[in-house]
């Protein structure tokens, strides 16, 4: 049965209509808590604040609050709750809402949070019979409107920015016991219960839900709200919309065979943080749950939202959003970020779940990956062709193809025979290697995995407790209990060098399907009663001693990477691990990057990575990319160029494709798509320290390095919606050509206000920001502009990896805004290490103003010996060039030459020839 189940994928794979198969997935209609919640509307919210119950503690504020039936007259209390508003660091408020005394424990995600949030100080303002008023040491303010229950979050200017239960939309569905069945009239067995309660059905599978309905649901308006962003991973665009006809938008780390675009259906990966933003604030929130999690928005500025409903709700004003979130189950918890700039609400947002750490510099290279370079002489091949062609890479990929029989860490014997001699072969070129290594294992008598997950029940279980068996691609698989600290340790421990035999620390890890995919699971992933590890708690049995998997779902994946993270780091413990992902949670930035999964070569997708991407970087995921080239189907020569184009210009630029694809490798086209292939991958490189300094520097802000427009430019209406566009930093304004044939494209130029500048970084032309401009595009051409102002730092000379590229010189481009200066940073370290944690690293600041150029470190008890020095400095915008400029580094002056260029506004400074190593600066005279 499971070999014919698999035959019929495989036929459907080659020849069957192309494109997602809708009705593998559930519509809400079809989510059971989806359906009933969407239809719960009452008038007035039945939650009441008992005002006598409040106490404070520390920076937590704690009351009573019960249900009550208003339509009973002696108000009889339906359920008793605890409400607790915690005040915490970085302007931050939690909001959690629990029973008062469950049946059983709800489940709250164990990795989302890097730490258990600061406290911040909270004091209570006033308090009477209908509200309470708090405000935390920031002095923004909350007030707690009694009954109905509503909370209302203030800004810095005491306006309101943010209500929860505005909608009476609260929800805790109370946990409750099956109650004995009987026959009805017709003899079928009944609970008494609603339908559905005790157990539903979705296509052929049966989902037993043992402990009941146990929803959790909160709504939560913004006034003043333009634009919501966030809740990736989503086809759609990158503002959010209207939900009211259609689904709501779907958060399930779901495998999604050929996913379509445009859509609010679930993908891969599921961060549950949502932002509000207008020209008067910024604002978010951040729903704290891993099951299955639908969020609807209204957004009363949509010309889809009808009018008679915008006087309703708002009295005619547009300016505002409501959201709802809705969960399967788990506690209602909620982190309200309180802004009030877009780059203080994405950072509050990394402050609670973390930041990427520094990545190895090679991750930031180019990758070459295809499903599957088939054997040792393959990769050698491809390797080669590299260095024939004079194109540089860092990384070569090999797919589930290398190993025996789909069994992780081990090698195809015949294919992969000198797994080490590969190895080295590509470090003697300062080269890598990513192996896959997926979370499925094959039930295999003799794998040593599998007999060892077996003995030691290390599996997920069924809902009866036997090990919970799936179909994936090596056929009848287990799926390890990667939350049991015993199964993580033990997974961990299967990279070190010894268990994984022809692995390095040059040897990297790609997890793949950690939805997790189950091939003949309900919506092709794990059924939600499987059980998994619950860390024991005193007296509890049964029911109450297992999480379902309808808990942990979202985060299942990142407990896996987690793993893989700790594995890596014990392997070699002074080496920064690289790790790509494709299911997401929160907090999935502290271990990996993450990639778009399998999108298909047609230029939709092409313009997707873009929303796709700046989605997840500000919901903390900053190293992502797609898909070079599109997974399904083949490119032709210009779309396969612009997508090398645009992945140059993202974080992580992979080009992947699937088996039955033609082979792709930058080569294999006519040598004028060769050259433009080469083109785009070189302009990677020599922009890599710029790469690299970012996510240096997104490791101590938290900021996205890849940013939307309206983080540098809130203010600017025009911005909100921009998601063909964005900035790398504050520096970089990238408009790739996501459009097939075009000769011209528009680009939106913002900062006018400011007077910025923006210079075309392949003609230093100056374009002064006033809105759109028409930029002419050949095929050679990705429009990326500097901003006036900022100054980037290159290295131009070609090399065939990163590695090979450490210690070469810098060329410096300065571009002036209209009071003739400009800065910009620098980070430099050895790339790979842990070494810079012991302060060697240099992270410097270069400043031009018409005085001269400083190069100064901003670390100052930080050093690093490179040998790199400074080739070239082109100040672009310059309009009275100094006549003399003179070097003074280690007491020593030099005179230095110069040329002007361009209409005079261009002076490039001829090998000054400074070190890196230590701080100097250039003297004009004129
Ligand atoms: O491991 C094979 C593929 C992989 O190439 C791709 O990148 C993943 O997203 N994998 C999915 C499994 C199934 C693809 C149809």
């Amino acid at each position: 049965m499971k070999t014919l189940w698999c035959l019929l994928v495989a036929v459907v794979t080659i020849h069957g209509a192309f494109g997602v198969d809708r009705n593998n997935f559930k519509t809400c209609h079809q989510s059971g808590f989806c359906k009933r919640l969407r239809g719960f509307k009452p008038e007035n919210s039945e939650y009441t604040l008992d005002v006598n119950s409040i106490i404070i503690d520390g920076n937590v504020l704690i009351a009573e609050v019960k249900t009550i039936d208003s339509e009973s007259e002696r108000r009889t209390v339906l359920w008793n709750y605890i409400l607790k508003l915690s005040a915490l660091e970085d302007n931050t408020y939690r909001v959690e809402l629990n029973e008062k005394n469950p049946l059983y424990s709800r489940y709250v995600p164990q990795l989302a949070l890097q730490r258990d949030p600061r406290p911040d100080g909270i004091k209570l303002v006033s308090k009477d019979n209908e509200k309470v008023v708090v405000i935390n040491t920031q002095g923004q303010k909350v007030v707690i409107i009694a009954e109905p229950l509503k909370l209302e979050f203030y800004d810095k200017n005491g306006e309101v920015a943010l209500v929860l239960n505005e909608n009476a939309q609260l929800l805790v569905e109370p946990l409750r016991k099956k109650k004995e069945q009987y026959d009805d009239e017709e003899g079928n067995a009944v609970d008494g219960d609603e339908e559905g309660t005790w157990g539903e059905n979705f296509k052929s599978h049966h989902d037993s839900k043992p402990r009941g309905n146990e929803a959790v649901s909160l709504d939560v308006s913004f006034p003043d709200a333009d634009q919501v962003y966030g809740i990736p991973e989503h086809t759609d665009r990158f503002h959010l919309a209207t939900t009211t006809s259609g689904d709501p938008y779907r958060l399930y780390n779901l495998d999604v065979f050929e996913y379509e675009l445009d859509s609010r259906m679930a993908i891969y990966g599921a961060i549950p943080v949502l932002y509000a933003h207008g020209t008067k604030r910024t604002v978010g929130v951040f729903w704290h749950n891993s099951a299955e999690t639908w969020v609807d928005v209204v957004n009363y500025g949509d010309s889809t939202v009808v009018s008679s409903l915008v006087n309703l709700v708002t009295g005619g004003q547009k300016h505002r959003i409501d959201t709802r979130f809705m969960s399967e189950s788990g506690v209602l918890d909620l982190f309200v970020l309180l802004g009030d700039t877009p780059a203080d609400v994405f950072r509050q947002y990394t402050t609670l779940t973390g930041v990427a750490p520094l990545p190895p510099r090679f991750s930031l290279a180019y990758h070459q990956s295809r499903w599957n370079y088939v054997d040792e002489a393959d990769v050698r091949g491809v390797d080669d062709n590299f260095d024939a062609h004079d194109i540089p890479a860092d990384v070569i990929w090999l797919d589930i193809e290398y190993t025996d029989r789909k069994m992780y860490f081990t090698w195809d014997s015949e294919k992969f025979r000198h797994p080490s001699e590969m190895v080295a072969n590509l470090t003697a070129k300062g080269r890598k290697l990513v192996v896959i290594i997926d979370p499925h294992i094959k039930r295999e008598p003799g794998y040593f995995y599998h007999e060892d997950a077996t003995q030691n029940g290390y599996y997920v279980k069924d809902k009866d407790g036997k090990d919970y068996e799936g179909w994936c691609w090596p056929g009848s698989s287990s799926y390890p209990d990667f939350l049991n600290p015993v199964v993580h340790n033990y997974y961990a421990s299967r990279y070190s060098f010894d268990k994984f035999p022809g692995t390095s620390k040059d040897v990297h890890i790609w997890n793949d399907m950690n939805e997790p995919s189950v091939f003949n699971g309900p919506e092709v992933t794990m059924p939600k009663d499987c059980r998994h590890y619950k860390q024991p708690e005193d007296g509890v049995e049964g029911i109450g001693s297992f999480w379902e998997h309808r808990h942990v779902h979202n985060e299942y994946g990142l407990f896996y990477i987690r793993g893989t993270h700790e594995g890596m780091l014990s392997r070699a413990p002074n080496y920064r691990p690289f790790i790509l992902t494709r299911a997401t949670f929160a907090g999935t930035q502290r271990y990996a990057a993450m990639w778009t999964g399998d999108n298909t070569a047609e230029w939709g997708f092409l313009a997707a990575t873009v929303p796709m991407c700046i989605s997840v970087a500000i919901s903390g995921v900053s190293f992502c990319g797609s898909d070079v080239g599109g997974f399904f189907k083949n490119p032709d020569a210009e779309l396969m160029t612009r997508w090398y184009q645009a992945g140059a210009f993202q974080p992580f630029f992979r080009a992947h494709s699937h088996i039955e694809t033609k082979r792709r490798e930058p080569w294999l086209f006519e040598p004028a798509t060769t050259a433009l292939l080469r083109d785009a991958v070189r302009k990677r490189y020599a922009l890599l320290d710029f790469w690299y300094t970012l996510f240096f520097e997104h490791s101590r802000d938290g900021l996205p390095v890849m940013r939307p427009l309206f983080q540098q430019y809130p203010k600017e209406q025009a911005t909100f919606t921009v998601d063909n566009q964005y900035l790398l930093g504050d520096k970089l304004l990238i408009r790739p050509v996501l459009e097939q044939g075009v000769t011209l494209v528009k680009v939106y130029l913002p900062g006018a206000d400011t007077h910025t500048l923006w210079y075309d970084v392949d003609t230093y032309q100056a374009h002064q920001a006033n809105g759109f401009i028409t930029q002419e595009v050949n095929i050679a051409k990705t429009p990326v502009y500097q901003r006036g102002g900022s100054a980037v730092w290159r290295k131009e000379r070609v090399r065939r990896s990163s590695a090979l590229m450490l210690n070469d010189p810098y060329t410096l481009v300065l571009a002036l805004d209209e009071n003739n200066t400009s800065e910009g940073t620098l980070y430099i370290d050895d790339g790979e290490t842990y070494n810079y944690k012991q302060k060697i690293y240099i992270y410097s600041k270069v400043k031009y103003t018409p005085e001269g150029i400083t190069y100064t470190f901003i670390d100052e008890n930080a050093s690093y010996p490179t040998r790199s020095w400074v080739e070239r400095i082109v100040i672009a915008g310059i309009k009275t060039p100094p006549k003399t400029a003179k070097l003074h580094q280690n007491e020593k002056q030099t005179a230095l030459l110069m040329t002007l260029h361009k209409g005079n506004d261009v002076l490039v400074i001829r090998k000054p020839g400074a070190s890196m190593a230590k701080p100097w600066k250039i003297v004009f005279s004129y």
